[in-house]
């Protein structure tokens, strides 16, 4: 797949970069070091100078390249007023848990004036992956979507009242809104392409909220890689990517250079009830001829790309089936066959009532929440994985997070009259090595939506999707056990259900959570704990000694 011919452009930089590794024996595993200095920068967009929180004041911030086998030693320095931590979004983090990043799961954060060293090794993975913040919603503006305000006071004002958030006010391409939006022409992204040349785009959805809708005009794209997992090569000329995934496209230029520029574009697949940045990010692919180093583009005709409707379902689960393991000798789909663990998660919205020194003002005294089995999940005052490494979990966590619903209703018809979640900081323990069967049904409590669930530690494999109920008998035997897709985040489908298989081969303690920062915010989140093995090898390994503390 890596052919000397491919270019390499990115269409959102904030990224960890896997290079395939060519043979072990020849490369060398290297020790790669990187510094974050975590610091305030003033960026203009839409006529607008803000002050945001970026990573070497980059925006979006700088991007990190490793080769499979090497060590990650990223030395993190917060420089702002904020609480603050670094998630390495899909990385296994085999035996360094430690390193994984999500505030108050596997660390506490680091705070104003101090450090942390992220030190991992980059295992089995090829393709891309990202970073991004992982405490509130300070990952906004490391990368993303561009709001007026300034997004901690957006999900302060939220929690205070109990409502939605506002929405963002532009979609970026690299960091830039592109000319639909005002005063923004000049903030525009332009990828200029030799004729015959195929090139990679190696595309993030690090939107806070939105799923996205991706295409170029008058080309087709070529899928050949998810979450860095390779994919069996597809054509497509529209591309749907939740917050959190990652994928990988090839892009031929035409031989003869076209007397025309294209339009890229990006905008949500939207599907719940709230409203939504019903924006459209645009940007440029241009072609270069070999004497000039561009066309006169001034009067090229303009060719617009044809998006699905924001809430096309339809054409969201068409194209989750399409994608596929390679699933070939050299990368097979090791998807689990049998299952020790099942689970049966729902997954959605509710209301819960407003504490004493509240004053929010959802009905009846209510705020919105979001839930996974009914539980809303309270983030603890300490991390978890300390709370577990050291055993006092008591007032930590408790470890009765339900397996399977509590009540059982039609998930997807009309929902129960009381609508009221409870909340908890709740997980569930799992021996080393067990095989794990998750499905995860929306439900139609407020609205069906679609969520991205995501899942740090472990990829898993997505081996069944439907539309309504999951059904325990007709479903299970009409799952792809071949050549499912492997992956981090899968999108739960609005008003339907999906089912993933992982093994839980790496101790530590797992976050798993909707990736719409919205949702994560009212609770549908939890966390797996999964316990050292009898070997040596399967122990998780103690702390750095420069682990922050809260
Ligand atoms: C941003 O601009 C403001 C106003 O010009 C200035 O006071 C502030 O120091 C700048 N901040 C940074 C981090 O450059
Ligand atoms: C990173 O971890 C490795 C393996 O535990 C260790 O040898 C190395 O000293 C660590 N590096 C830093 C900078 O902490
Ligand atoms: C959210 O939007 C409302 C209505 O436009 C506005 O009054 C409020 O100031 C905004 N909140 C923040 C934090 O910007
Ligand atoms: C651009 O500005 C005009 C005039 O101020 C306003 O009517 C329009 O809604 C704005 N468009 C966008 C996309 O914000
Ligand atoms: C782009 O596609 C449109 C619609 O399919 C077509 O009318 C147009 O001729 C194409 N333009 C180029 C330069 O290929
Ligand atoms: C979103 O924008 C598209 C056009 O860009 C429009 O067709 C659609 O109705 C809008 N949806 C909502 C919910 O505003
Ligand atoms: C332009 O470059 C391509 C590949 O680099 C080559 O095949 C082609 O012959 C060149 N065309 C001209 C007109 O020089
Ligand atoms: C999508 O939105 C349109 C316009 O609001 C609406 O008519 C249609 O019923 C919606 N489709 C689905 C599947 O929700
Ligand atoms: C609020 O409570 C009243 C009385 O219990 C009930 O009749 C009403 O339906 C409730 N409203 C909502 C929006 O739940
Ligand atoms: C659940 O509700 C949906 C929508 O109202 C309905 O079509 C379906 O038949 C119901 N399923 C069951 C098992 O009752
Ligand atoms: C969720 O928990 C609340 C509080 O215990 C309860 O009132 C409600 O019936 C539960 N709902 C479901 C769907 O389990
Ligand atoms: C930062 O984190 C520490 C440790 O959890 C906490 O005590 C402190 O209140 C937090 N500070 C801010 C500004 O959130
Ligand atoms: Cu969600």
């Amino acid at each position: 797949m890596a052919s000397a011919l491919l270019r390499v452009v990115f269409l959102v930089v904030s990224a960890l970069w896997i290079l395939p590794q060519i043979t072990l024996a020849k490369h060398a595993r290297v020790t790669r070091h990187y510094k974050f200095n975590v610091k305030l920068q003033n960026v203009t967009r839409l006529c607008q100078t803000k002050s945001i929180v970026t990573v070497n004041g980059q925006f979006p911030g700088p991007r990190i390249i490793a080769r499979e086998g090497d060590r990650l030693v990223i030395k993190v320095v917060n420089h702002v007023q904020y609480n603050l931590s670094i998630h390495w979004h899909g990385i296994r983090q085999l035996k360094s848990g430690w390193a994984d990043g999500p505030a108050y799961i596997t660390q506490c954060p680091i705070q104003t004036g101090q450090s942390y060293v992220y030190n991992f090794t980059v295992v089995g993975q090829r393709g891309t992956l990202w970073w991004h913040a992982h405490i509130s919603w300070l990952r906004a503006t490391v990368h993303g979507d561009w709001w007026k305000a300034d997004t901690e006071a957006v999900i302060n004002q939220a929690m205070q009242t109990g409502l939605a958030p506002n929405i963002s006010d532009a979609h970026t391409i690299n960091g830039l809104p592109g000319p639909l939006y005002n005063c923004s022409a000049k903030d525009t992204f332009k990828l200029k392409v030799q004729p015959g040349k195929t090139y990679l785009l190696r595309l993030i959805n690090a939107a806070l909220n939105d799923e996205m809708f991706f295409s170029i005009a008058n080309h087709t794209l070529t899928v050949v890689e998810a979450d860095a997992v390779y994919v069996k090569p597809f054509k497509t000329n529209i591309v749907l990517i939740t917050p959190g995934q990652t994928t990988n496209v090839l892009l031929t230029a035409r031989h003869k250079p076209p007397h025309a520029s294209f339009v890229i574009a990006a905008r949500p697949y939207a599907t719940g009830p709230a409203s939504f940045d019903n924006t459209t990010t645009t940007g440029l692919l241009e072609y270069k001829n070999n004497k000039t180093s561009s066309l006169p583009n001034t009067k090229l005709p303009l060719f617009k790309p044809k998006l699905p409707i924001f809430n096309d379902t339809v054409f969201a689960m068409k194209f989750n089936k399409k994608v596929r393991s390679l699933a070939n000798a050299r990368f097979p789909a090791k998807v689990p066959k049998t299952v020790d663990r099942r689970f049966f998660f729902t997954v959605g919205l509710g209301i819960l009532p407003c504490s004493k020194n509240e004053k929010c003002q959802g009905p009846n005294n209510t705020r919105v929440a979001a839930a996974v089995n009914n539980v809303s999940f309270v983030m603890p005052n300490t991390a978890l994985l300390q709370a577990h490494f050291l055993n006092q979990s008591k007032g930590v966590f408790t470890t009765d997070f339900p397996a399977n619903p509590p009540i059982k209703f039609n998930y997807t018809g009309t929902p129960p009259s009381n609508i009221m979640v409870k909340s908890g900081t709740k997980v569930v323990v799992l021996p080393f090595n067990s095989s794990v069967e998750l499905v995860l049904q929306d439900t139609s409590i407020i609205g069906a939506e679609s969520h991205p669930l995501h899942l740090h530690g472990f990829n898993f494999f997505i081996v069944g999707q439907g539309v309504g109920n999951f059904d325990p008998k007709k479903d299970p035997p009409k799952f792809n056990l071949v050549d499912p897709i492997e992956r981090n985040t899968a999108g739960v489908p609005s008003g339907g259900w999906v089912a993933l298989r992982f093994l839980a081969d790496n101790p530590g303690v797992w976050f798993m959570h909707c990736h719409l920062e919205v949702h994560t915010s009212w609770g549908l989140k939890m966390a797996w704990i999964v316990q050292d093995g009898k070997h040596r090898n399967h122990k998780l390994p103690p702390p750095p000694s420069d682990l922050p503390k809260c």
